[in-house]
């Protein structure tokens, strides 16, 4: 079988130090399979830029090949257009997104350089998959660089309506480029058909009747394929010590009371403030739960240097403040919001110990923490889920609470019926969800990706 090659913007790491994500995790499973290379950014800012050397590790039949980028590349092409252009439009925030010449032309520059860099080390038969928002255009970079195997493109977040991607300036230009993919994968049907209804509205675009679509001369399959964890991995973490060390300090600390858990990187597209608004909410509307639920908001904060996020931290740290300050009690906090990462062993023990696991995404690709939640879950007496409609999981985890985040009464209402829900209907809800998320698991969503490429 031919080799797999795997471009990203973060690499590794090859060992599960229990820190990684899961999806490193899987990808570093299925590069095993047939032995191949994952190529991206060292993560380290140097002045040499995409020039340095390409530094190599090997485990096996897998290796590593990352470059640095300069501290240009880094405001212009990862801080400036990736993350304050693509981002916000691409999660349907006009409002916030920046265009600017100088993010783009970085943006271009830096997926010349990755094509350049990689291409000498890409063999006759290998087979490509790349990923995310970083690189929409380097497909088309590697073929003009000669490139002519298979080149497969996963979307992990969000792909929307026409009406908000043709506001970005030149979203042609990034769309043609796209379609130099033979495969292009969303999250979601939803994102599937935004993005085939771009094809036609803008491109000209039909579908043939092997299902391929043809738009501005090239032709490209377009499907759906729902990311998944590694299911019963992340189960078996609910046993580790450096869970159980966490269901202790919560059963001290919570002594009988509910918890509601939140875990998500400090960002605008995952509605925290929408969340702690919900549950001021219910405090409102509900004082007998005051003194006996709380909420637990874990976020590390993310891309510090992007101005919005600086701002969406404070704004959190006000919010919990007041509602603090309104309701809390000697012996109890309603609201506590940490801003600092845990081990993936740890988070699993938090989330074992939450009575309901809350998502309140204003727009996510997918949002493995509701999967996560579900999959620590004790199947005997298991939490419930609540998920926003925005989230891509939302599309197949029916049997949660599906709430609207913007309506802070509705998901108040919702998080009250999960609190009192009886335990047969829990039971039934998280024995149907926690089957779909072994079947749709880590492994089946890149082995679905793969073998739509090879054919
Ligand atoms: P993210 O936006 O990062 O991913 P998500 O899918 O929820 O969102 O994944 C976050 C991961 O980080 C989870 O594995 C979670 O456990 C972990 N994490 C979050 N906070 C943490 C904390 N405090 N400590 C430790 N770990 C923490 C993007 C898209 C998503 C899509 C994924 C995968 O935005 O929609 O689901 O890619 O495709």
């Amino acid at each position: 079988m031919s080799r797999l090659v795997i471009v990203s913007n973060r690499v590794g790491p090859l060992k599960d130090t229990g820190k990684a994500g899961g999806l490193a995790v899987a990808l570093v499973d299925v590069l095993r399979e047939t032995g191949g290379l994952w190529f991206g950014w060292s993560g380290e800012v140097t002045e040499a830029g995409t020039f340095s050397e390409l530094k190599r590790e090997r485990r096996g039949n897998v290796e590593l090949a990352t470059i640095d980028v300069s501290p240009a590349d880094n405001d212009e092409f990862y801080a400036g257009y990736a993350n304050r252009t693509l981002w916000p439009m691409l999660h349907y925030r006009l409002d916030v997104a920046e265009f600017s010449p100088l993010f783009e032309a970085g943006y271009h520059r830096v997926n010349e350089r990755f094509a350049a860099r990689l291409r000498p080390l890409v063999g006759e038969s290998d087979r490509i998959w790349v990923h995310d928002y970083h690189f929409l255009p380097l497909g088309a970079r590697l073929r003009e660089l000669g490139v002519s195997g298979p080149i497969g493109f996963f979307l992990h977040i969000p792909w929307p309506p026409t009406e908000i991607l043709s506001a970005l300036p030149r979203h042609r230009d990034l769309v043609r480029a796209m379609l130099a993919y033979d495969l292009i994968g969303l999250q979601t049907e939803r994102d599937r058909r935004h993005f085939v209804d771009y094809l036609r509205e803008e491109a000209g675009g039909h579908e043939l009747p092997d299902g391929r679509w043809e738009a501005w001369g090239h032709t490209v399959r377009v499907e759906a394929f729902p990311i998944g964890i590694d299911t019963e991995g992340y189960r078996g973490f609910v046993a580790t010590p450096e869970a159980r060390r966490e269901i202790q300090r919560l059963d001290r600390h919570l002594r009988g009371r509910a918890q509601i858990v939140g875990v998500d990187r400090i960002d605008y597209s995952k509605g925290i403030p929408h969340r702690f608004r919900a549950f001021e909410r219910l405090l409102e509307d509900q004082p007998e739960l005051r003194g006996r639920v709380s909420l637990l908001q874990i976020s590390p904060p993310s891309r510090g240097e992007v101005f919005a996020y600086a701002e969406i931290r404070r704004e959190l740290e006000h919010l919990a403040g007041s509602v603090n300050g309104r309701y809390a009690d000697i012996d109890w906090t309603p609201i506590r919001f940490m801003t600092r990462g845990f081990p993936r062993r740890a988070l699993a023990g938090i989330y074992a110990r939450s009575r309901v696991g809350l998502v309140t995404s204003l727009r996510d690709g997918m949002n493995l923490v509701a999967k996560e939640y579900v999959a620590a879950q004790e199947p005997e007496d298991p939490g419930v889920l609540v998920l926003s409609r925005f989230a891509g999981a939302a599309e197949a985890m029916s049997e949660a609470m599906i709430v609207n985040p913007y309506a802070a009464d509705e998901t108040a209402a919702a998080l009250q019926a999960a609190l009192q829900m009886p335990l047969d209907e829990r039971r039934a809800r998280h024995g149907a969800l926690y089957a779909r998320l072994v079947q749709a698991d880590a492994r089946w969503w890149a082995n679905a990706f793969l073998d739509r490429l090879a054919a």
